[in-house]
């Protein structure tokens, strides 16, 4: 899928200390050879925009194995081989630049032809291993901004903080606050390079802000501007954060977690201070060693001091016991490889994750610390954090959307409601597919509302990526209307896509507020639908709305 479209001082640094360790392979005829402005050039283009999928190490995840040669034996003992040399340079081309059926993304609309031929060849040559980053590096980077005695004892503005967004501004490294009520933009924080998402506090007062950079930023909300009262760089390449969340240990620590060096940091949750940091390297599920199993989506439960830590390429969930961090206890269960992200079921005891490639959701019972379930799905499901709602017929359901498939997945979820007792024997099946169209990133719906939301944001064609697809919860045998939120928007045409991304409901499910995601020089916005009446409410658009991506209203998270 679609990975990061912007340079980044630290994506830079990070890369030019990657040591070079493919020269003696370019002795090989076979190899491309790349001078070494070029190779500087193609590692910059491979952090932002593949390392997401592919892995830095590239030994695949959601996107696949891209190493010069690869070879694996199944369980029956068949040998399969493969590799970049094998496809060559002519084909690999015409792989990044098209795309495939298989859900790789198309990038000729990103990058020029030099830059695709460039790629081709730099994925035909080792990988280059990147440095590791210390609990010292870590306690050298930690900053506190303003200290907690500083820091205001009450709500110094009049902001209702009961329904704020914090908005990803994704290629300027920052996230907007906008007031859920009036629509405004109260204030633009520097955070990290494109943060991925925000996590509230317990309190609600806090929101936690985690770039792909791995810089961690707390920011205030009750500073009568609220801005960055500490930071840390927790790794350099990172997409999750929480804190903890049971009664007693609200908001005591913070933890998040690190694409490379594969690892989490757990740390004091008013300053930052980093306590431990915890290597995640270890043995797959299929009991093989990898060398960059990433920290994928972080929970906290609110029934017991843990954190639900997602291991993306070893398929291991971890529970992570936060009671005692010296003597730190740890569950891990056994999944599926390529776990992704994923939410709680309606009930908070269940967490379903995505083990994306696997084609596969995993449901933990975080009361008992087990495996409830493994679901197999349609292709590559992306839940971002899924929906819950109860379903006409076969009552609670978690739903999530694909990658690689059209359609949306409602999977039959336990309750101990006496009034859902008739559905158990649907429990943890998959109850139905709602048609969609490939490329859905999120899906939405309201414990107050009656429609269900899913973009399309990675779908090819252009007016479907610009689209949303609202159903009715009352019958959900056909979508009951298609939105073109670009034209919605009443903003002039632009040739490249804006994508239609991520819905978000307001505290009160009367809104959904959906980001309509431009290029770093279009003009983008956030377009505000009337969840009753399917029409536009407000479009909130400035000069400084630029790649609006993910939005996190503090209540709804
Ligand atoms: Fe995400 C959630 C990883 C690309 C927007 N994304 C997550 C989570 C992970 C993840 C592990 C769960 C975090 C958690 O809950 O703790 N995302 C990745 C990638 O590895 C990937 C595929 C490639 C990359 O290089 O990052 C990727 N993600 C994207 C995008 O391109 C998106 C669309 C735009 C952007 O801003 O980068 C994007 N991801 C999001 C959003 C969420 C998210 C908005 C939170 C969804 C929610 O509703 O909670």
């Amino acid at each position: 899928m679609n990975i990061p479209r912007l340079s980044s001082v630290a994506a830079v640094v990070l890369l030019t200390s990657l040591a070079i360790s493919a020269a003696a392979q370019e002795k090989n005829p076979e190899i491309p050879s790349m001078t070494a402005v070029e190779k500087e050039t193609a590692k910059k283009i491979y952090f932002e925009r593949c390392a997401g999928c592919h892995g830095v190490l590239r030994k695949g995840a959601t996107g696949k194995n891209l190493e010069p040669h690869w070879s694996k034996t199944d369980k029956d003992g068949k040998k399969t081989e493969g590799g970049m040399l094998q496809l060559g340079q002519s084909r690999l081309e015409k792989i990044i630049g098209y795309g495939t059926d298989g859900g790789m993304v198309n990038f000729d609309d990103i990058l020029t032809k030099e830059e695709l031929s460039l790629m081709a060849k730099y994925i035909q040559n080792t990988p280059d291993v990147p440095p590791e980053y210390s609990f010292k590096d870590t306690m050298d980077s930690w900053k506190v901004i303003v200290a907690v005695k500083d820091r205001p004892t009450k709500q110094m503005n009049k902001f209702n903080l009961k329904n704020f967004f914090s908005v990803t501004l994704r290629d300027t490294g920052e996230v907007a606050l906008i007031d859920g009520d009036t629509k405004e933009i109260r204030s633009i924080v520097k955070t990290g390079y494109a943060v991925h998402i925000s996590r509230m506090s317990k309190s609600g007062r806090y929101v936690y802000v985690i770039g792909r950079d791995g810089r961690l930023s707390l920011i205030d909300l009750w500073m009568e501007k609220p801005g960055v009262v500490a930071e840390l760089k927790i790794g350099f390449d990172a997409r999750s954060v929480d804190t903890s969340k049971f009664k007693g240990y609200e908001d005591k620590y913070a933890i998040a977690g690190s694409y490379w060096p594969p690892q989490y940091v757990i740390m004091d949750g008013d300053t930052l201070k980093p306590l431990k940091v915890v290597s995640t390297r270890g043995m797959t599920v299929d009991g093989e060693y990898h060398p960059e199993p990433r920290v994928a989506s972080i929970v906290s439960s609110e029934i017991k001091p843990e954190w639900v830590v997602n291991i993306k390429e070893t398929g291991q969930i971890l529970l992570v016991d936060y009671s005692d961090i010296k003597n730190l206890k740890t569950t891990t269960i056994e999944s599926a490889k390529f776990l992704h992200d994923g939410g709680w079921d309606a009930s908070k005891r269940y967490f379903l994750v995505a083990a994306n490639a696997s084609n596969k959701v995993a449901a933990v019972d975080t009361k008992l610390g087990k495996l409830a379930a493994l679901i197999d799905t349609a292709k590559l499901p992306h839940p971002g954090r899924g929906a819950n709602f109860v379903h006409p017929q076969f009552g609670p359901v978690w739903a999530t959307g694909h990658l690689g498939a059209d359609v949306v997945t409602l999977i039959s979820t336990p309750s101990e409601e006496k009034k859902y007792a008739k559905y158990k024997g649907y429990n943890w099946k998959v109850v139905q597919e709602m048609k969609h169209m490939p490329g859905n990133l999120f899906v939405k719906t309201h414990p107050k509302s009656r429609h269900f939301w899913a973009d399309a944001s990675q779908n090819p064609d252009k007016d479907l990526a610009e689209s949303v697809v609202v159903w009715d919860l009352a019958d959900l045998s056909k979508p009951k209307k298609v939105l073109n939120v670009a034209k919605d928007s009443g903003m002039p045409e632009t040739k490249a896509v804006r994508r239609a991304v991520h819905p978000e409901y307001n505290a009160d499910g009367t809104e959904v507020w959906i980001s309509l995601w431009g290029g770093k020089t279009d003009q983008s916005a956030i377009v505000v639908y009337d969840d009753k009446t399917l029409t536009v409410k407000k479009v909130i658009t400035d000069p400084k709305m630029i790649t609006p991506t993910g939005k996190f209203n503090v209540y709804n998270e």
